[in-house]
Order: structure tokens, then C-alpha cells, then sequence
């Protein structure tokens, strides 16, 4: 029994279902299925690319038919946001992810495509309802899957709080979408990566030229330390920040017990592993570049031989 762990799909059905057909899995009944492999979805199926329904469709009718495992990425989390109502507002005129104001405008256009397809249709709150029952990580018997980092500290956090099969419940939904909660954090690491603040006295621009405290750093990354090393941000920004050591308690150790899996980072240029026993499977699939899957066959250290790429 072998398992395909696949890349963020955002929406690219045709890359997808291509994927799937090289790879041998084959449409029967209403589910593409491989006679002896489960194909494994790391999130993010939402936002970006042309068919977004139908990318929906098929990774529920696998993970229903028994032929794939899938988890739940930030643009799933933020989909569930987007569409449910804040309690705190009185009106009702409120939801747990901004649509008003310069924020609503720069949120709306994140998720466009997929309300473009499902905005007030009775389709847009089945879907809501099927991410509400995706895990936040798997821990199978022979590997792990999450969609952006893999920290026992935020996963034994959560554990005690998570509906069944490590779900997001409705009050989780709540506190994951309040700054000031650990919940928040928590949530966030997990499916966005790990943050860590600068030292004192240090800071950076983003991109829309709002001052930053903390940087989203490689955290596999074990054989770098100084923030310069690990940031992950755009080069120029990048050489800007001091060479000092990110603090050890700031970072996870990956425990290098079984291979984990991650997408979420955007890569690209020619699939690497991360580490020994880490892979990223996102190489950028929703915006211009290959949906790339690990084709994984029970090996304990793993193979660089094993990405299957999908050019468009
Ligand atoms: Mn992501």
C-alpha cells in the first residue's frame, strides 16, 4: 500500500485530474481511484485557479469513496471564516474574517474565484460544511501530514479543544479568528507556518509597507540559525535582517520519528526535500507552476526520485 501525497491544487482541476491519470488512478463510479495506492491532500484546494467546484468535488468524493485522505489548509480555514457569522456582532452584519473596509476589499479578493462560482448558492455552505470535517494534521502509522509546520506545542495545545479527527469546531472557529487568543496562534502556525519575533529593536517592511515584528521562518531547516538564514521573505527584505540566532526555544525540533509532509510555501524550480524525512509538495500549482505529489512506498528516509510533477 502506497500513499501519493499531493500539493496545493487551488482551484487547477485539470492539473489535478492530470496528476491523477498519470499517476494511475482512474474514474470509476463518482471517485478516481488507484487499485492499490490513497492519495493524501495536504489543503488548500480553494482560490486562484478556473475550476474551483470541481476541484472541490473531486478531492470529497476520494476522501468519501475511502480513496484519499485530505486536511485543511489556510485558504480553507479562511473560506470557513469568510462564511461564518461573528457572534460578537449584534447585527449579525459581521463575520469571523473581515468583508468590510480595505481589509474586506483585500480578503474578497483572495477568495474571488471561489465565490465567483458558489456565492449564494446552497453549494457554497455544503462546502463550508465538508471543511468544517477536515483534520488539522494526520498522524498515520507511517508518516504525517500538515499543511504548513509541524509543532507539538501548538498541536498539544489544540488536541484537548478539536472536534473529532482533530477538526476545527464552530467556538474554534471563533478563537482562531481573534488576535488575542492562543488559539489564534496555534491555528495560525499550524496552517500559515511558524512566526517568531525579531530581536529587540528589530523590524521590516512587507510588501504593502506595513511594519513587521516577526518573521515566518524554514523550520526544518536545521542546519541554519540566524533570522537572514531562515526568513522567508523576499530576498532584498531578507538580507536586511540581522545574523543573529533565531532563539532555540522560537523552534521547533522535529523529532525525525516518521516522514511529514507539508505544501503551503510556494516553491519552485526542481522539487528538493527539506530534510531528511521533510518534504514540501506545493510548487506553486496556482500560480503558474507544476501540482507535484511524493509518491511514498514505505521508505523511512526519503527519496528525492519520488516527486511526480504535473506540468499544466
Ligand atoms: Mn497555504
Amino acid at each position: 500500500m502506497g500513499f501519493d501525497i499531493i500539493g496545493d491544487v487551488h482551484g487547477q482541476a485539470d492539473k489535478l485530474e492530470a496528476l491523477l491519470h498519470g499517476m494511475g488512478y482512474r474514474q470509476r463510479a463518482c471517485s478516481f481511484q488507484h487499485p492499490h495506492r490513497t492519495a493524501i491532500f495536504v489543503g488548500d484546494y480553494v482560490d486562484r485557479g478556473p475550476r474551483q467546484v470541481d476541484t472541490y468535488r473531486i478531492v470529497r468524493a476520494m476522501v468519501e469513496s475511502g480513496n484519499a485522505q485530505a486536511i485543511l489548509g489556510n485558504h480553507e480555514f479562511n473560506a470557513i471564516a469568510w462564511h461564518t457569522p461573528d457572534p460578537a456582532s449584534a447585527n449579525g452584519e459581521s463575520f469571523l474574517r473581515p468583508r468590510h473596509g480595505e481589509l474586506g476589499v483585500k480578503n474578497r479578493q483572495q477568495h474571488q474565484q471561489f465565490l465567483a462560482e458558489v456565492e449564494g448558492t446552497s453549494l457554497h455552505d455544503e462546502a463550508i460544511e465538508w471543511f468544517l470535517t477536515l483534520p488539522l494534521w494526520l498522524d498515520l502509522p507511517e508518516l504525517r501530514v500538515v499543511h504548513a509546520c509541524w509543532h507539538y506545542g501548538y498541536m498539544s495545545e489544540l488536541e484537548p479543544l478539536l472536534g473529532p479527527s482533530k477538526t476545527l469546531t464552530r467556538e474554534l472557529m471563533v478563537r482562531a479568528s481573534r488576535r488575542d487568543d492562543p488559539v489564534f496562534r496555534a491555528v495560525e502556525g499550524l496552517t500559515k507556518g511558524l512566526e517568531v519575533p525579531l530581536p529587540e529593536g528589530h523590524a521590516f517592511l512587507d510588501k504593502d509597507g506595513h511594519e513587521r515584528r516577526n518573521v515566518r521562518i524554514r523550520w526544518w531547516d536545521e542546519g541554519r540559525h540566524s533570522f537572514r538564514d531562515l526568513a522567508l521573505m523576499p530576498e532584498d527584505a531578507r538580507m536586511a535582517l540581522p545574523e543573529l540566532a533565531v532563539p532555540a526555544e522560537e523552534r521547533p525540533v522535529y523529532d525525525q520519528h516518521k516522514p511529514v509532509f507539508v505544501g503551503h510555501y510556494w516553491l519552485q524550480g526542481t522539487p528538493v526535500l527539506q530534510a531528511e524525512k521533510i518534504a514540501c509538495v506545493d510548487y506553486s500549482a496556482g500560480k503558474g507552476g507544476p501540482l507535484v505529489a511524493y509518491r511514498w512506498d514505505g521508505e523511512t528516509t526519503l527519496d528525492v526520485s519520488h516527486f511526480y510533477i504535473q506540468e499544466s
